[in-house]
């Protein structure tokens, strides 16, 4: 059973289906249709543990608020800490709880949806569960998808994971502020995600100082209903 946390603490439970591999690709479609037809645009953050997913929309949700009608949904293997930090910032938020489930995917994300009225909502932020490699394979119907690393993790991970950057339409190379006492070197990591994906658009950000911030926000979320 997978638990949904909704911002006023009420929690329920949300079986999931044995064969929504099968038809979740169709199930994200119809999750794109129905975000389309209220005019919600839904983008679906992944990247492994830790990798500043919460802190970036935080960033995005502090510079929007206000200006547009928002609910992140987070998704976690436990608890509702990423929750609690979204609420802190006045921000809708919604936690998921996926057990021992290593992603989100587009059959959670509906009865998610069904729960929301998206004729009062402009943008839904989903932070996917924290791991690199599953959540890719899972598209939620979500008009972008952005992975995020950083350089704590060293500087090898778009040459070992073609994959996943091959599916992103972004990539965040977060914590520049730590990339010399890491010696990681940013320009061959743009580099190499160039090349695995040159379609994706590359950002490279501190949620520390705040660089490459701004750029991001008005990129991800573009125009909405209400911009
Ligand atoms: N120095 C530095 N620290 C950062 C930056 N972004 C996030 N952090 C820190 O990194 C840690 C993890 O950040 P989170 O935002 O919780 O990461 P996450 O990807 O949401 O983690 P999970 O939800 O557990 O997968 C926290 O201690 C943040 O304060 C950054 O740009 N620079
Ligand atoms: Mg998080």
């Amino acid at each position: 059973m997978t638990k949904v946390t909704d911002p006023g603490g009420q929690v329920r439970e949300i079986a999931l289906g044995v064969d929504v591999m099968a038809d979740i690709r169709e199930l994200a479609e119809t999750n794109r249709r129905l975000l389309d037809q209220h005019n919600v645009r839904m983008i679906d953050v992944m990247g492994s543990v830790g990798t500043g997913k919460t802190a970036l929309i935080e960033q995005n949700v502090h510079s929007l608020k206000g200006t547009k009608r928002i609910v992140v949904l987070n998704g976690d293997l436990a608890t509702t800490i990423d929750q609690d930090r979204i609420l802190q910032h006045g921000v809708s938020a919604i936690q998921v709880n996926t057990g021992k489930e290593c992603h989100l995917d587009a059959a959670l994300v509906r009865s998610v949806l069904d729960g929301l009225n998206l004729d009062d909502l402009d943008v839904i932020i989903v932070e996917n569960v924290g791991n690199l490699i599953c959540p890719a394979d899972f598209p939620l119907g979500s008009h972008k998808r952005v992975v995020v690393i950083s350089v704590t993790e060293g500087p090898y991970v778009a040459l070992k994971h073609p994959h996943v950057f091959a599916e992103m339409d972004y990539a965040i190379i977060n914590k520049i502020d730590l990339a010399s006492i890491m010696e990681v070197d940013v320009s061959k990591l743009v580099r190499d995600l160039a090349n695995v994906n040159p379609h994706m658009r590359i950002f490279q950000t501190s949620c520390r100082d705040g660089r490459g911030i701004q750029g991001l926000v008005i990129e991800l979320i573009g125009v909405t209903k209400h911009a």
